[in-house]
């Protein structure tokens, strides 16, 4: 795999540095060193001339008029979702369903489909890495169902125990539940693995594809899950939008969550009809300029070629790994084999919020706290970590200055 990455064509990195306009801003008088896109990328230009092209000219509700404008913009719109179904593959656009996020994607599936399909005593298994999006709905599931949550332990490197997996999958599973990239440490999980021992006992999956999606390419129907999740914010997109693929045969057998306009097909006060697929679970106005604004993210990522954009950002964390490793007093929180694009790190004797308000004087942003996986946080007995996240646009020299400021923090604080 690692030969074949290297033999892709190398990204221009420096070019591509050009679409980001908010990559040329210097912070607190020094270059900008962004290395947060774990928590939101930045935006190409052609993303934020998609969205103001759009206001600028096309604007109007969609699915409501017959007016020039509102055809317009449904178009738009649904190109958009076209978009998204061949950036997954999945078979069909009544597969895709806008949601505001990831956060709200998995919401959707515990209250419309979790609570429909759960009873008392039912298993709902999820990992320890979740990000706290992938743990809290099911919590609330269970909460109101009786369905009991199990927790797939990790070991010291962050990898999920798959024999223990395996054997948390028994007859009162109903759902398993994992991210495909963990937010907290980087590790990659064994999606199509994961995904093939729950389909034989005949148990629904999901993948919160959040950290996934920005840095390798995705086949919902070669990982073979019934819901994969992301968000647009992380990828490049604007914030506000989100997808949840389903599974046309699950999603179909799922009652709405949210009632309102668009989501039906006739209202009276003896009985309301439910529009079809996905316009069912999109009640009301949708995010359309988010909508559009994903779709020339996914465009701009495609005219990139996640397989390059995956050979630079193994090379980046090869070499992040690296140079942090050296730093003394830093020890690096996620040591999987299989890792995405980010490092999680402690350094003695310095708090990580300390630490980012030290980088932050330098221009370097990068992300501290509990990244919204407090158990992560609980099983490495650590109140939180620093966390550099990259993406394609990143380059070795922003690196080597997040090296030099941390080996200076570690001098002034440590
Ligand atoms: N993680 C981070 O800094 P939303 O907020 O809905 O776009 O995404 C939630 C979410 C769900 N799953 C995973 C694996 C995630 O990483 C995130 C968002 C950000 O790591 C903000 S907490």
């Amino acid at each position: 795999m690692a030969a074949e990455l290297q033999a892709l064509a190398p990204l221009d990195v420096a070019r591509i540095r050009e679409d980001f306009p908010i990559l040329a801003r210097a912070i607190r008088g020094k270059p900008l060193v962004y290395l947060d896109s774990g928590a939101s990328a930045q935006r190409p230009k052609a993303v934020i001339d998609a969205m103001s092209g759009y206001y600028e000219r096309h604007h109007a509700n969609v699915h409501r008029g017959v007016h020039t404008l509102s055809q317009e913009a449904t178009d738009l719109f649904e190109g958009a979702r076209e978009k998204v179904r061949r950036f997954l593959n999945a078979a069909s656009t009544r597969e895709i369903v806008f949601v505001r996020g990831t956060t709200e994607a998995i919401n959707l599936v515990a209250q419309s489909w979790g609570r429909s399909r759960l009873k008392p005593g039912d298993e709902i298994v999820i990992t320890w890495l979740e990000h706290h999006a992938n743990i809290v709905p099911w919590q609330m599931a269970c909460e109101q169902t009786g369905a009991v949550l199990k927790i797939v332990p990790i070991d010291r490197r962050g990898v999920v125990d798959h024999e223990a997996y395996l054997s948390m999958l028994g007859p009162r599973t109903k759902l398993a539940a994992f991210s495909h990239v963990s937010n907290a440490l980087g590790t990659v999980l064994p999606v199509r693995e994961m995904v093939a021992a729950a389909r034989e006992r005949g148990i629904v999956t999901l993948i919160d594809g959040a950290q996934a999606v920005p840095h390798q390419a995705v086949d919902v129907r070669e990982i073979g899950c019934d819901f994969y999740a992301f968000s647009g914010h992380k990828l490049f997109g604007p914030t506000g939008i989100g997808v949840l693929y389903g599974r046309e045969a699950v999603l179909a057998a799922m009652p709405p969550w949210q009632g309102g306009g668009d989501m039906i097909l006739t209202v009276s006060f003896s009985g309301t009809t439910y529009n079809e697929l996905p316009y069912r679970f999109e009640a009301g106005t949708p995010d359309i300029a988010g909508a559009i604004g994903l779709g020339a993210a996914i465009d701009y990522v495609d005219s990139l070629g996640l397989e390059r954009i995956a050979a630079w950002e193994h090379e980046l964390l090869d070499y992040a790994t690296r140079r942090l490793s050296a730093v003394p007093g830093l020890e690096i929180v996620g040591t999987a084999p299989d890792k995405a694009s980010l490092v999680s790190f402690t350094i003695e004797g310095v708090h990580p919020h300390d630490l980012g308000t030290i980088l932050d004087a330098e221009g370097i942003a990068i992300r501290t706290g509990h990244h919204c996986a407090m158990p992560v946080m609980e099983f490495f007995d650590l109140p939180a970590t620093a966390r550099a996240s990259f993406a394609f646009y990143n380059t070795r020299e922003e690196i080597d200055v997040l090296a030099a400021a941390l080996v200076r923090a570690r001098e002034m604080l440590g």
